[in-house]
């Protein structure tokens, strides 16, 4: 750590964020789980995929919630650092699980036909497990150079997020060319919040660069990470959600239709 203290309102805020997070995490997993049952079958799937995205995410922030807690200690009215280090490589962990199956969700969701479904999931989600991988190691190196190791791993790291970015703008795209309106719509919104929340990280890691560092950078960036985790999967979740329903609704349409002129 490159501070020597947090004051008691930056220590709460990371420690309230962080809390509320959880809370987030479990509300939704249990929506999730519930909420399965209301669409159809085709599209459970993904829902159960979403429950798993926000219990793996919610066990996490338990543990870095407890890191926190466990980092500091208060003396004088001040947190000081306890010795203990503030664990923040749980994140890593869970987007390398998690962001490789928010895009099981999405692509499983619109339920496309079987080999679009699979070339798009095969390419998506590895290259999901490729951006974190490739992050890493510039995350835990101490440089602060434009060309150090941070700047090359974010680099190559860089390449599968817009890749990614391509698929699901030109790809997908093409690929829901024949539904409803009120369905491209929706796909628009998941795929604007997709670009918006994923914004952040790469912006959080070049945080050294701005020379952001101490105690308010590092409450900034604890803050930032838990709200953009929270729309980046509960929120993107009920996205999910909201399509799934819209789908089921359509499928039911038509069946009701095919029933009256048959
Ligand atoms: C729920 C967690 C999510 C959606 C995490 C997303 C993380 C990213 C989009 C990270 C991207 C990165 C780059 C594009 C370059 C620098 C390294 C990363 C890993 C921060």
């Amino acid at each position: 750590m490159n501070y020597e203290f947090l004051t008691q309102g930056q220590f709460s805020a990371v420690y309230n964020m962080m809390s509320l997070t959880i809370a987030a995490m479990l509300g939704s997993f249990i929506f999730f789980v519930v909420a399965r049952n209301l669409v159809g079958e085709k599209y459970r799937f993904s829902l159960i995929i979403s429950s798993l995205v926000v219990g793996i995410a919610g066990y996490h922030y338990f543990r870095i919630f407890e890191s926190w807690n466990d980092a500091f200690i208060l003396e004088d009215g001040k947190y000081i650092p306890s010795g203990q280090p503030f664990n923040d490589a749980y994140r890593y962990v869970d987007w390398m699980i998690t962001v490789p199956l928010l895009m099981v969700e999405l692509v499983t969701v619109l339920a496309l036909p079987r080999e679009k479904s699979s070339s798009l999931l095969t390419r998506l989600t590895i290259a999901a497990f490729l951006m974190i991988i490739l992050g890493y190691p510039g995350e835990i190196s101490e440089s602060t150079e434009l060309f150090s190791e941070r700047g090359l791993w974010g680099t190559l790291s860089t390449i599968p997020f817009v890749y990614i970015l391509y698929v699901l703008w030109v790809e997908l795209g093409k690929a829901i060319d024949n539904q409803s309106e009120r369905l491209k719509t929706l796909v628009r919104n998941i795929r604007l919040l997709t670009l918006a929340t994923w914004g952040f990280y790469p912006i959080a890691y070049m945080a050294p660069y701005f020379n952001l560092s101490g105690a308010g950078a590092e409450v900034f960036l604890q803050i930032g990470y838990s709200v953009a985790d929270i729309l980046a999967k509960c929120g993107y979740g009920l996205m999910i959600y909201a399509i799934a329903k819209e789908k089921t609704l359509q499928d039911n349409l038509l069946t009701q239709g095919n029933l009256a002129t048959a």
